[in-house]
């Protein structure tokens, strides 16, 4: 069909096209596919708001749910062509700095395919997050500009005017289909500013943060510890909310709505606080409508729902009432009134404290549902963090364990693995997650057994073409591949990880050799003005460089880091892993999504009892994993004491001592520079906020006796099928169904 499109539109052969104009009649095809599949329609609907959306490249992804994949791929392979080359011609999105970014995509295909009336609320960034680049051991940000002339960006001509103090912008709102599996589509809105300027980036991602009428659209805010820009925060989140609010309004009155009824129409699902100024916008635009303040209010309340992903205090948002009064005087005042309206238990719910704005209070006055993202999460807000707020609202509270769409991550990524679930379980398993248990039924078979291990071996000759494309650098494919792929953050603790190569290293250069070549890869990108994080990148980078010039130790082990990790990267990386890196200090990961993607592919977990990675122990029983160190519970009360001593145990523990000292020694100081690894080694001594030394020698044995386990070859694949076999839970549709279910009832 594709053919006699391209044929008929370009009035030549497909075989003597250009891949440009391949793939730019593909991407209308695909549209127009789409389109005569119709959208999503009915009452009431949800928008999904959200800074983030990391949906990745989509080509692929939408033929897949169109369920044209094969029939494409054929005529183009008749035609001399490959899918693989319009796949690398196309530019990933560059949406999302991570878990909560992509958590929002996978959503958005669960919503699609489970036949949600639903959209997406977000902003278009030309720049999106940085794209990084290692220079002298170290990261280095440039602009990402990933909108071309053929994108699936489609724009409307739908506007909206947001009012700011002392000026005035206009939208533009763009958007693109969201395909669900064998079902109709929905949308995702995205909204940009007429008066954006790409030419006022100077050198780096370096711009005037001043200057809101060109750069508002420009970047996505990189990190959650930027003092700089907090402002331009603040006018990216009004824009975003002020739009978004503007057109759930309009949309809801075009289907029939009084505004008085406007729960009956509309549910917000609020992603993290960044949009949680969408209440005080809402509520201005009802009472600008003729609803009287405390009516509007209650309005709000039941259209609004919640999700906290973090327990982080620095990554909660409070905004000085004053940046507030600074951008939009009208919504400053409305925050206030809304607080003086609220039931109060004392100091501690208030949504100004001390002159912020706490915008998870916020959040949770004006919302009908909080929900955290995994059940150790859900617990931990109600029991410490949001403990007040639960005594106030036990209802309100629920958990959401997330999800991720396997029609991503494991159609799209793993096409092998797919085949073989499907030769041996059938086709379920695609539309209903469940009844990928049945392939636990080969866990015997050792015919399944060794192909499983044969696809792993695949994934990971893929994988070594991909970082000798990405880094130059060649690994060793009979290796074991140990993964920590996610953003760079201390209490991820990549530099445990680090410690133990450093342990590694030392003991192969005793004479201590691994029983195979061990292969350690990273991929994080680091906030940029994240010392600590940017650090940690240099102290790897560092490492990676001094083992590839021993020749011995080279031999046995290789240290590579990705660079420019993202939704591409990671999907070649996930299908290759055979052990699963989730090391965060207990009780401050919220959930992990990406434990779920390498769980799917039948990686094994070397992790901590933190976030979802308590659910995935439950699941594939001890056997099946890898847990070590301090408890959630035991974390929370060592911080509580106040007694976590890490000079302590450095000066009690010599291991530990002589993997901390290497990081100064001689051949360390002529790879890297002297002030950044001084720096870093003195904050694991002296301050180490997140107890790296404490786990460490329980992380070492986990991880030795991992390496251990994968020599018995059959006995680590049937391992493998009970991870995968066990994942279905972590579908994203089973995710969406609850939130439906419990929350937005469409
Ligand atoms: C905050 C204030 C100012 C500027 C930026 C921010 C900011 C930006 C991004 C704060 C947080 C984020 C991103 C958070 C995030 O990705 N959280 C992850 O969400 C996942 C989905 O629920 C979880 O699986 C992860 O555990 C959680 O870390």
């Amino acid at each position: 069909m594709f053919k006699e499109y391209f044929e008929e539109k370009q009035g030549k052969p497909l075989k003597d096209a250009a891949t440009d104009e391949v793939y730019g009649a593909l991407l209308s095809f695909v549209r127009e596919v789409a389109a005569q599949r119709g959208y999503n329609t009915g009452k009431k609907k949800l928008y999904y708001i959200s800074a983030e959306f990391l949906i990745g490249k989509l080509l692929s992804n939408n033929l897949i749910n169109l369920g044209i994949y094969k029939d494409v791929e054929e005529e183009l392979k008749q035609a001399g062509k490959t899918l693989a080359e319009l796949e690398d011609y196309e530019n990933e999105p560059s949406l999302g700095n991570g878990g909560l970014g992509r958590l929002a995509a996978c959503f958005a295909d669960s919503a699609a395919t489970l036949g949600l009336f639903a959209d997406g609320i977000g902003l278009n960034y030309h720049c999106g997050l940085f794209r990084q680049k290692f220079k002298d051991n170290c990261q280095t940000e440039e602009p990402d500009f990933w909108i071309t002339e053929d994108s699936w960006l489609e724009k409307t001509d739908k506007s909206y005017t947001v009012k700011f103090k002392d000026f005035s912008l206009k939208s533009v709102m763009y958007q693109l289909d969201v395909t669900g599996y064998g079902s109709k589509s929905n949308r995702l809105k995205l909204f940009d500013t007429e008066s954006v300027n790409e030419s006022v980036i100077g050198k780096g991602i370096a711009f005037d943060k001043g200057d809101i009428d060109s750069n508002l659209t420009l970047f996505l805010y990189p990190d959650d510890s930027d003092d700089k820009g907090k402002r331009l925060r603040v006018y990216q989140q009004y824009f975003m909310v002020s739009c978004g609010a503007q057109h759930i309004i309009e949309e809801a009155v075009e289907r029939g709505s009084t505004l008085y009824d406007l729960p009956d129409y509309a549910v917000v699902q609020i992603n993290d606080t960044h949009p949680a100024m969408i209440i005080p916008e809402l509520v201005r635009l009802l009472t600008e409508k003729g609803i009287e303040f405390d009516k509007s209010a209650e309005i709000v309340r039941k259209v609004c729902a919640y999700t906290n992903h973090t327990i982080m205090a620095e990554a909660l948002e409070k905004w000085p009432v004053s940046y507030i009064e600074d951008t939009v005087p009208e919504i400053a005042e409305i925050i206030k009134r809304l607080d003086a309206l609220i039931e109060k238990k004392g100091e501690t719910t208030k949504i100004i404290i001390d002159g912020k704005v706490h915008m998870a209070h916020l959040a949770i006055h004006y919302s009908f549902s909080v929900n955290g993202v995994a059940a150790l999460h859900t617990e931990i807000l109600k029991e410490t963090e949001l403990k007040d707020f639960y005594a106030l609202y036990p209802d309100k509270f629920n958990n959401k364990t997330n999800g991720i769409t396997f029609r991503r991550w494991l159609i799209e990524a793993n096409p092998d693995l797919t085949e073989l679930i499907r030769s041996a379980t059938g086709d379920g398993f695609t539309t209903d997650s469940d009844r990928l248990s049945e392939f636990a039924m080969y866990k015997d078979d050792r015919g399944v057994l060794s192909a499983l291990a044969d696809i792993k071996a695949i994934n990971k000759r893929r994988l070594c073409e991909f970082m000798y494309k990405n880094r130059g650098v060649s690994l060793v494919e009979d290796s074991v591949f140990d993964i920590q792929a996610k953003r760079l953050h201390e209490y991820k603790r990549q530099q445990m990880n680090a410690l133990y190569i450093i342990q590694k290293y030392l003991e192969i250069r005793q004479g201590i050799l691994p029983k195979r070549h061990l292969t350690f890869i990273f991929a994080a990108k680091a906030a940029p003005s994240y010392t600590a994080a940017k650090d940690i990148i240099h102290l790897i980078l560092c490492l990676s460089k001094l083992i590839a010039a021993d020749r011995t130790a080279s031999e046995y082990m290789t240290v590579t880091m990705v660079e420019n990790y993202n939704v591409t990267a990671a999907e070649r990386l996930i299908p290759a892993c055979d052990i699963s890196e989730q090391i965060s200090l207990a009780s401050k990961e919220a959930s992990g999504t990406g434990n779920m993607k390498f769980m799917l592919n039948g990686a094994l977990t070397l992790g901590t009892a933190d976030g979802a990675n308590v659910e995935i122990a439950q699941l594939v029983g001890r056997e099946n994993i890898y847990i070590f160190g301090k408890s959630s519970d035991e974390v929370i009360s060592l911080i509580k004491s106040g007694r976590y001593n890490p000079r302590g145990i450095y000066s009690k523990n010599p291991a530990i001592r002589e993997c901390v000292d290497f990081i100064t020694n001689a051949e360390m100081l002529r790879t890297g520079s002297g002030e950044i690894l001084r720096r870093l080694q003195s904050d694991l001594i002296n301050n180490d906020r997140f107890m790296t030394l404490a786990d460490f020698d329980e992380y070492c044995s986990a991880k030795d006796r991992a390496f251990e386990d994968y020599e018995d070859r059959e006995a680590w694949s049937r391992k493998s099928l009970i991870n995968i076999s066990s994942a279905g839970y972590f579908s994203s549709d089973r995710t969406v169904a609850q939130y439906n279910r419990d929350i937005w009832k469409l």
